[in-house]
């Protein structure tokens, strides 16, 4: 009897509790570290620790935190008295992927979700230290590996035309309240800030458009790295021809927007990105600027996010 119990037992230490679903280790998930009441249902998500703590220093109070091993920080807390979270997710679509995943399969109910990240700009309209919200959605640009099999086995690359080197997809809609309480928050912040506003011109610095998500910060965001073979020349001018409202690129967005629309229970996203470097007419953003940027976009967004009407 007792020789049975133990080997049916699971594991002292199970980690793996779930080969086909999501595994789960004493209640807390395996990437995010959390378990049912560890994260609130209004979330803002950034790339960064840095930029979390930053928003999380306009909560009332903080209440939580949970480093998980796997990189993900998650801070929770309340704003006007509302439970919020902010979450440090790192980056790329996987990341993201787990992020949405992870913290709905310990919430109930409607999730408002922000991710406030930054971005590269990809016309001249994407102005350096100005902040674009993605209400006309996020599209995906990813490369196509199978059009560099040739790099495998040193062959010349396919002459056939039709295999494209990068893929383009449809656009992932934002949720409309949210990117217009976006949109209308952070204007009313960072135009009322004397510093941000020197030598800018009342609607630069808060615009929208649509964002192009690539899974690679190099080869499918245009930049040419003579190391390798990536056939990417032009691809920034192709991505602006087939999406003519594109502003920004970045690496999270379509990834948040594709499951919230998928999610079978409501999951409110939208996003914004403060332009840190324009490919279009080579610029970057000054280091203060960001900071401030950052901070009061930040706290914009926290406002936006906490006081959505559900
Ligand atoms: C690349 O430097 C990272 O910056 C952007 C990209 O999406 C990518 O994650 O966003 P975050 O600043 O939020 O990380
Ligand atoms: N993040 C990106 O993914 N791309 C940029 O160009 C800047 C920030």
């Amino acid at each position: 009897m007792a020789a049975n119990a133990a080997t049916s037992a699971a594991p002292a230490h199970a980690v793996y509790s779930n080969p086909n679903g999501m595994p789960f280790a004493d209640g807390k998930n395996l990437h995010m570290d959390l378990g049912k009441g560890d994260i609130n249902n209004r979330i803002i998500t950034v790339g960064t620790a840095s930029r979390a703590e930053k928003i999380a220093s306009f909560f009332d109070q903080i209440t939580s935190r949970v480093q998980s091993g796997r990189g993900f920080l998650t801070i929770n807390g309340t704003y006007k008295d509302v439970p919020v979270s902010v979450v440090a997710i790192g980056m790329g679509p996987s990341m993201m992927d787990f992020f949405v995943r992870e913290v709905r399969a310990v919430t109930d109910g409607p999730i408002v979700c922000a991710r406030f990240g930054t971005c590269g700009g990809i016309t001249s309209k994407a102005i350096v230290g100005s902040v674009v919200v993605a209400s006309g959605g996020s599209a995906y640009v990813n490369r196509n590996p199978d059009a560099f099999a040739h790099c495998y086995d040193n062959s010349e690359p396919s002459a056939d035309s039709s295999i494209s080197k990068y893929n383009m997809y449809q656009v992932a809609p934002a949720d409309s309240r949210l990117s217009a309480a976006l949109e209308a928050e952070l204007t009313r912040t960072l135009h009322a800030d004397a510093v941000l506003m020197e030598g800018h011109h009342a609607g630069e610095l808060v615009s929208s458009g649509t964002n192009v998500t690539a899974e690679s910060f190099y080869s499918s965001q245009g930049r040419i790295d003579p190391q390798f073979d990536d056939a990417n020349e032009g691809l920034i001018e192709q991505v602006c021809e087939k999406y003519p409202d594109a502003r920004t690129m970045e690496m999270e967005t379509f990834q948040l927007f594709h499951l919230a629309k998928c999610s079978k229970q409501p999951f409110f996203a939208s996003a914004a990105a403060i332009v840190v470097a324009n490919r279009a007419n080579n610029s970057t953003v000054d280091g203060d600027r960001l900071e401030r940027v950052e901070s009061l976009g930040g706290k914009a967004v926290l406002h936006a996010v906490a006081t959505l009407a559900l």
